[in-house]
């Protein structure tokens, strides 16, 4: 396909005033007839033909204005209808096609999940249900009319609010009519037609209107949605507190399908959601299902006005709705849960999955200038650095500046499609401040790196910081300039106390210096003690950080330091030092500082046990791997955190054995923060305590297996067991299949815990596996629990050293492609660190690589991913 670019951007020739749809559902034959009233867009090019985006559609008719169009006055192809000649400024175009939901297997547009009708349409999906200018900055009224058999399809939901319904006289079918009155444009539009259970509830918003809410799910799982309804209210009512945006339809209804590419979907009025996102009971979901239920449910309404209200006005902005989005579901989990914790999760991810791709051939902008297929930029990138860019905002102009922009941002552009630059540009007319150093955020890819050294000045009582920023080359940028960081940070005393932040006689404003240069720095006044410094607290800027500060001083920050992200961030670096030697040298440096400072944590009373297990966990391989950078053997990553982790396991045998004991349940069941927390450091105990494989600590995780009463404690013993090789291991794998070989998001636990095996025998187990009866490739759950497991959490085995690792999945993304090139393109992105491997490694990356590039017929999606990660 060809490269899109942001420069080339034009306004729409015409415009959709209103548009009414109607579907005849049918498995094979869905009729749509689609009546668009069109107008010329004065912004457009003048005299311009009307150029309708299709894919893969089936033209019936075509009229103007009630007159039926003959062939000769129109060109339509799957993919296009043009007319050369259309009236001169406005008129009613009717379309008549047809599509087959049961053939669509890419699960874009139409399509058919557990027998059920839905649809998916961001981000190009609403032209493979009718001819359309499909682009995000078209935004029409919308009423849709859905016709069906009753008894295939007794549930018929749309955007908006119900007008009408009833039963189609003389036949078997009925038909709802939904209209939705908020401009909007196509990729928001969704139906659902189907046999589905109905959980009711309500909400009165902040100004006394009444909303009906639905979760529709399958008939029988009613009971698992009751997490998810209480997460939506305490959506709703959150972001009329935080961002006074209330909700502004008579319904909201949600629909959880069990085929689906994403996680879920934003669709006026009627989000669509991967059931994964939710279902829950006690017995199958685990304490991070709860949390990932109550974070996209959280984010899919908070689209509702970042995104749907404010939509983007080319798929370039993405970062306008997705980052903005990320960055209010953040601070909703922080207000529901603990702040630190929740910011420490959410670094470790951005750091696992963003750092990484920003290191490799896959980097990309925030804001990306150019692409082949905007599917492959729902990335990461976009989405979690997005958010972080957006953190930073609130951390330069603080909270008072920073809400002061966003309600500007919806007084002027509620009801358009935006750009990043109307974005910045109502915090820079909000707070007068210059934000366009800032927005090299949204333009430059690569993490930045920032080199930090302290002086102490023992005379003159001052601190100085030398601060040097670079931001490494990525693809197509290989010259950066200087970004602006907020780097928050205190100067910690002997005492383990904050002394003050002067610069000069100024106080430094909540705590947070401002690094603009290349290289700058900072002199502290007033100090009478050597102080250590805190940098990045609470990791206020995305950057890779390369201080002076010694073991000690880390020893000393994770016992002390006030800002609990440092705390736990001190600990972490003082393991990685230690597993990036032991990678490169095979033998692990003396561990007693980690040892030392872990202990501490173990032991502290004022610490609560969700950050305690956080700080304990040691950094995955994926990240000892990405510090390394190159020439990276992920045998070596593995062996040297294993005998890290059997010499914490067995040095701190007592404060684990104490902590597993303290952790035990006592009552009912509970998914809140503190209780998950507390199971969180019990099951990390688990592990520590059965890492050397010794006979009790297989028998304790057996136990706790065999007892537990919740999926976080069941599932962790089961992973436990998993890591051994021992009998016990087999017979649990298969007493857990036997218990959920009914529920299949459970069994998707089970797939992906067999995957993730640090052993050689684990290729053959995958690939048994994929011929599982409970295995399809046709379902993205199924072949992201496994297939996708494998890939991107299993770095040993994925990357073998006799290359079989990435043939195997080289050979699955080639057997995907043709049934939903979506997901293949997203599990041939698994290869986005082969560069950083050890040649011989590489070499067998490279080559799998090759042979997907190779292959004729390539889908777009997988093309894209193959030849850039090539480049
Ligand atoms: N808009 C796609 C799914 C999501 O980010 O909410
Ligand atoms: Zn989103």
């Amino acid at each position: 396909p060809k490269a899109i670019h942001l420069a080339d951007y034009r306004p729409p020739d015409w415009l959709v005033e209103k548009v009414d749809l109607d579907f005849a559902l049918h498995p094979s034959q869905t009729r749509v007839t689609a009546r668009l009233a069109l107008r010329r867009n004065p912004k457009g090019a003048a005299g311009a033909p009307v150029v309708l985006e299709g894919d893969d559609l089936t033209l019936v008719r075509l009229a103007i204005d009630g007159t039926p169009l003959a062939g000769s006055s129109f060109e339509a192809t799957g993919n296009r209808l043009t007319l050369a000649h259309p009236p001169a400024d406005a008129f009613l175009l009717e379309i008549e096609t047809l599509v087959d939901p049961t053939a669509n297997t890419q699960l874009m547009g139409l399509y058919r999940t557990s027998g059920n009708y839905c649809t998916q349409c961001e981000p190009e999906g609403f032209r493979r249900i009718t001819y359309y200018p499909d682009r995000p900055d078209v935004l029409s009224v919308f009423t849709t009319r859905i016709e069906a058999d009753k008894q295939e399809a007794p549930i018929l939901l749309g955007n908006g609010n119900l007008v009408e319904s009833g039963q189609v006289p003389g036949t078997s079918r009925h038909y709802a009519v939904w209209h939705d009155p908020w401009p909007k444009p196509s990729y928001l539009f969704a139906l659902v037609g189907g046999r589905l259970a109905k959980v009711a509830d309500s909400f009165v918003t902040a100004s006394g209107r009444k909303v009906e809410l639905g979760i529709y799910v399958e008939e029988g799982k009613e009971a698992r949605a009751g997490y998810a309804m209480d997460s939506l209210k305490r959506s709703m009512r959150w972001d009329e507190e935080a961002f006074g945006r209330e909700y502004d339809l008579d319904v909201f209804n949600i629909v959880a399908v069990s085929d689906f590419n994403m996680g879920a979907m934003e669709n006026k009025g009627l989000n669509v959601f991967n059931d994964k996102y939710v279902l829950a009971s006690p017995e199958t979901a685990t304490d991070a299902d709860y949390s990932g239920i109550e974070g996209v449910i959280a984010h899919e309404y908070f689209h509702n006005w970042t995104g749907n209200r404010i939509t983007c006005r080319d798929w370039f902005q993405l970062c306008l709705k997705e980052g903005l989005t990320v960055f209010r579901d953040q601070e909703f989990s922080s207000d529901q849960r603990s702040r630190p914790v929740k910011r420490i999760a959410d670094v470790r991810m951005l750091k696992a999955a963003q750092f990484t791709e920003d290191a490799g051939p896959l980097a990309h902008p925030v804001r990306p200038e150019t692409y082949r297929e905007i599917n492959n930029f729902y990335t990461a990138t976009v989405y979690e650095k997005g958010a972080e860019v957006v953190r930073m905002l609130k951390t330069l102009l603080g909270e008072e500046g920073f809400r002061k922009g966003m309600d500007l941002y919806f007084e002027r552009h509620d009801g358009e499609a935006a750009t990043i630059e109307d974005f910045v540009s109502s915090f820079a007319d909000a707070t007068g401040r210059d934000l366009s150093q800032f927005s090299l955020w949204y333009a430059q890819s690569g993490t930045p790196v920032l080199n930090v050294s302290g002086t102490y000045d023992e005379a003159a009582g001052t601190y100085r910081l030398d601060i040097s920023q670079s931001v490494p080359p990525t693809p197509g940028q290989p010259e950066k300039k200087p970004m602006v960081i907020p780097l928050a940070l205190g100067l910690v005393g002997p005492d383990g106390r904050d002394q003050p932040l002067m610069l000069g006689n100024t106080p430094v404003e909540r705590g947070v210096v401002e690094v603009k240069e290349a290289t700058q720095s900072f002199l502290f006044t007033g100090l009478d003690a050597r102080p250590v410094p805190s940098l990045n607290r609470g990791f206020s800027a995305p950057v890779n950080l390369v201080s002076d500060l010694t073991e000690a001083d880390r020893v000393f920050l994770a016992a002390h330091d006030a800002d609990p992200f440092n705390r736990f961030d001190a600990l972490q670096r003082i393991a990685l030092e230690l597993l990036k030697t032991g990678a490169r040298t095979g033998t692990l440096p003396a561990p007693d500082a980690l040892v030392t400072a872990a202990r501490a944590i173990l032991a502290d009373p004022a610490l609560d046990a969700a950050f305690k297990a956080q700080a304990l966990a040691l950094p995955g391989e994926g990240e000892v791997a990405r510090e390394l950078a190159r020439e990276v053997d992920p045998d070596a990553v593995f062996a040297a955190r294993k005998a890290l982790r059997v010499t914490l396991g067995t040095t701190l045998a007592e404060g684990f054995t104490a902590a597993y004991a303290a952790g035990a349940a006592s009552g009912a069941f509970s998914p809140d923060a503190a209780s998950a927390g507390r199971r969180a450091l019990r099951n990390l105990a688990l592990d520590y305590l059965a890492v050397t494989g010794s006979a009790d600590g297989i028998a304790r995780a057996k136990a706790q297996f065999e007892a537990a009463d919740n999926m976080t404690d069941r599932i962790t013993a089961l992973a436990v067991l998993a890591q051994h090789d021992v009998p016990e291991r087999e017979a649990a794998l298969d007493a857990f299949y036997r218990r959920f070989e009914r529920d299949a998001l459970v069994i998707d636990k089970w797939f992906t815990l067999q995957a993730q095996i640090a052993s050689p025998t684990t290729l053959d187990r995958v690939k048994d596996l994929m011929l599982h009866p409970a295995f399809s490739l046709a379902n993205p759950n199924r072949v992201r629990a496994l297939v996708g497991a494998f890939a991107a959490a299993n770095p040993t085995q994925f990357n073998r050293a006799d290359g079989e690792g990435h043939a195997f999945v080289a050979e699955v993304v080639l057997t995907l492609d043709s049934k939903n090139p979506q997901v293949a393109a997203r599990l041939l992105a698994s290869f986005k660190t082969f560069r950083q491997l050890e040649p011989a490694r590489r070499g067998h990356a490279e080559q799998a690589l090759r042979r997907i590039a190779e292959t004729p017929g390539l889908s777009p999606d997988v093309a894209d991913i193959a030849t850039r990660s090539l480049a």
